[in-house]
């Protein structure tokens, strides 16, 4: 067997990948009006092709899952055609693209939700975090508990985002089951105390997260289905409890029963450090036997021996995505990396999203 390389073509489902290089989900609040995303978006997504996979920005399902201002929508015919010229974009340039899906649950503000309602969640538990909204920092609105009859809803937005998804040019979608967000909400003891069959148990936590992925795979496709999840990460107030290992080890094995074309795994705490807490990230591995796609502070160096000892297939890049649109060339000649100004990740026009200049030929 040769040995894998960041740099191979590789096969996701039945699309061949041009690298094992991902371009990971990045919010940057550059939405236009009616969320849809702008034609600056199609130059940006353009602009880093070369990436094996592009996976987008996290797209609300529904307007209830907005908890940012300016982040794009999936629900809409305009946020639609919107998308599709994104796509078309990077097609024409070879790229392939992923969109992902998210609901915020919590993570959410009475300002940006439909009527000024409260955000909904698994339970009526406030995280300790902040959201961005009319244009400045402000803590998390209080949430009310999801009623048992509106779950089958939050499952029907999912599906029809990813058959938005479909009609819309991607190649794929990817769950956001991480980070923080309405699926991660569910999974955790910290932010779940519900009694019925959506909480008190391993399995009972997992349930939404295991019947949107199944809803999404049925409408799409399980080869066009990937799901991120984040074990460990403290990201948008999440808590982590002692007993992180057996509840993902139980998602990581539901997700392969659902033969879902790859398994997303933010390593360690969401943009910090991989070791905080302890965690055994390859006991996902052998349970998921499809793509395992890893995520979280990588360098080359990294993601090369971990492809050598054949313990990640594909590897996502955040940050150095931004400020290196031509990451892959980069990578691959061993060409210093730009560094990403923060001042102009969220929000704003060109400055900081499609003004990087890729290296001089
Ligand atoms: C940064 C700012 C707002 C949202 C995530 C979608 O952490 C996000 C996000 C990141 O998954």
């Amino acid at each position: 067997m040769t040995e894998k390389t960041l740099f191979d073509a590789c096969a996701l489902g039945g699309l061949t990948l041009a690298n094992r290089i991902v371009m990971a989900p990045l919010t940057r609040n550059r939405a236009g009006a009616g969320l849809v995303p702008s034609a600056l978006a199609a130059t940006y997504y353009a602009q880093r092709a070369s990436a094996g996979l592009i996976i987008t920005e996290a797209t609300q399902v529904s307007a209830q899952a907005q908890g940012y201002q300016d982040t794009p929508g999936l629900y809409t015919p305009e946020q639609i055609a919107g998308w599709r010229q994104v796509t078309d974009a990077v097609h024409a340039k070879g790229g392939k693209i992923f969109v992902q899906l998210w609901h915020v649950g919590r993570v959410s503000h009475v300002s940006v939700q439909p009527g000024g309602a409260a955000p909904v969640a698994p339970s009526a538990i406030r995280a300790q975090a902040k959201t961005f909204v009319n244009n400045a920092f402000v803590d998390v609105s209080e949430p009310r508990a999801l009623a048992m009859e509106e779950i089958p809803g939050i499952v029907e937005s999912f599906r029809q985002a990813a058959a938005n998804a479909i009609t819309a040019g991607f190649d794929g979608v990817e769950v956001h089951g991480a980070n923080g967000y309405l699926l991660d909400q569910f999974l955790r003891e910290t932010a779940n105390v519900r009694t019925d069959a959506y909480g008190g148990s391993v399995e009972n936590r997992a349930r939404l997260l295991i019947e949107v992925t199944a809803a999404v795979a049925k409408e799409i496709g399980a080869g066009r289905t990937g799901v991120r999840i984040s074990p460990v990460s403290p990201a948008s107030g999440i808590v982590p409890s002692a007993h992180e290992q057996a509840q993902f080890d139980y998602v990581a094995e539901q997700l392969n029963a659902l033969g879902i074309v790859y398994l997303h795994v933010v390593e360690g705490a969401t943009g910090g450090p991989r070791d905080a807490t302890p965690f055994d990230f390859d006991a996902l591995r052998r349970r998921f036997q499809q793509t395992y796609l890893a995520n979280n502070g990588y360098t080359r160096d990294l993601a090369e021996s971990r492809l050598r000892e054949g313990k990640v297939d594909l590897v996502a890049f955040g940050h150095d995505f931004i400020a290196n649109p031509d990451l892959v060339e980069r990578l691959k000649t061993g060409a210093p990396l730009a560094q990403m100004n923060m001042a102009t990740v969220y929000g704003g026009g060109a400055a900081g999203y499609t003004d990087y200049p890729a290296l001089a030929a």
